[in-house]
């Protein structure tokens, strides 16, 4: 078995761990491949996945000496399986949490832009160093980073190889938290546990029909939201959880700052 990418699982959170510190996670054909059989696995044992870097870094891109020997055609379906892979997280059935360190460069910031959750350690530095390499985002950065902090900033990064730090990711959604010093890893398992507790046809379609719906004109988004809203009100989850909130055995919606009540009045 190919060790460069763990799992486990925690509960009903898989945690996946890319494991080749020597290389700065530096993603080869290999461990885009058992990414891809990762994304599988923790959608059908899990309810909700983390994904972090051993080391000192999150992940350097690119195994830029494996792709120096490839010819054009093994370079075009390299970039294809990175897709895929990655296709199985952004779009599986269950919500991604990544946890951000040191480099989330190139193709580690293509990952990290495949996954919902994107939560950056006070190291965090972001960069898309293809210009510098000769080379262009292959691994779906053109459209998921774009559309995150938007194709004026990409371009930005790509032309004048810009770092970014982590507090600036925020800013530009390429982060959705900042994480305190140390604590990125148990930062990003904490709120994967939070996402799992939903109702899983609500994350299914927050991962699914959400991307989706951005690809659609606004008047066929309104009108795919109708239909999953409905689907949604019609699984037994949702009957469910209606009726703790109703009888009082819900929690409520807390204010930032304020204890999580336990349950809404009883
Ligand atoms: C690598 C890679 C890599 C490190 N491919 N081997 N990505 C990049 O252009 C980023 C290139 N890497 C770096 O800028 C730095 O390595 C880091 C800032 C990430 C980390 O620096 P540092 O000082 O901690 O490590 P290091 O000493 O530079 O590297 C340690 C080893 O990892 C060294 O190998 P060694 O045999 O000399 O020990 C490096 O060669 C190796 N290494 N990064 C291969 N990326 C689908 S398209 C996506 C396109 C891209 O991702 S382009 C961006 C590629």
């Amino acid at each position: 078995m190919n060790e460069d990418c763990t799992f486990e699982l925690d509960g009903d959170v898989a945690l996946i761990g890319l494991n080749r510190p020597a290389k700065r996670n530096a993603l080869n054909d290999a461990m885009v491949a058992r990414l891809g059989e990762l994304a599988d696995r923790a959608a059908k044992e899990a309810r909700a996945a983390v994904i972090f870097g051993n080391g000192d870094h999150f992940c350097a891109g690119l195994d830029l000496g494996e792709h120096s020997q490839k010819d054009l055609m093994s370079a075009l379906e390299g970039s294809r399986s990175w897709h895929r892979a990655f296709e199985k997280i952004e779009q599986g059935g269950i919500p991604w949490v990544s946890a951000l360190h040191g480099a989330v460069v190139g193709g580690g910031f293509e990952l990290a832009a495949s996954t919902h959750v994107r939560v950056a350690a006070p190291d965090a530095f972001f960069a898309l160093p293809e210009g510098q390499r000769g080379i262009f985002v292959g691994g779906g950065g053109s459209v998921r980073i774009a559309r995150l902090i938007g194709a004026a900033r990409m371009a930005d990064i790509m032309l004048t190889g810009r770092v970014i730090d982590a507090p600036t990711a925020e800013q530009w959604q390429a982060a959705t938290y900042l994480a305190k010093d140390g604590d990125v890893r148990q930062t990003a398992i904490a709120l994967a546990h939070r996402i799992a507790e939903n109702a899983p046809f609500t994350n299914y379609a927050v991962v699914n029909a959400l991307p989706r719906i951005q690809d659609m004109s606004r008047s066929d988004g309104l009108f795919m939201e109708a239909f999953v809203a409905t689907f949604a009100t019609a699984m037994p989850e949702a009957k469910q959880k209606l009726e703790d909130f109703l009888q009082k055995r819900a929690a409520k919606v807390a204010k930032p700052g304020s204890a999580k009540p336990e349950g809404n009045g009883q």
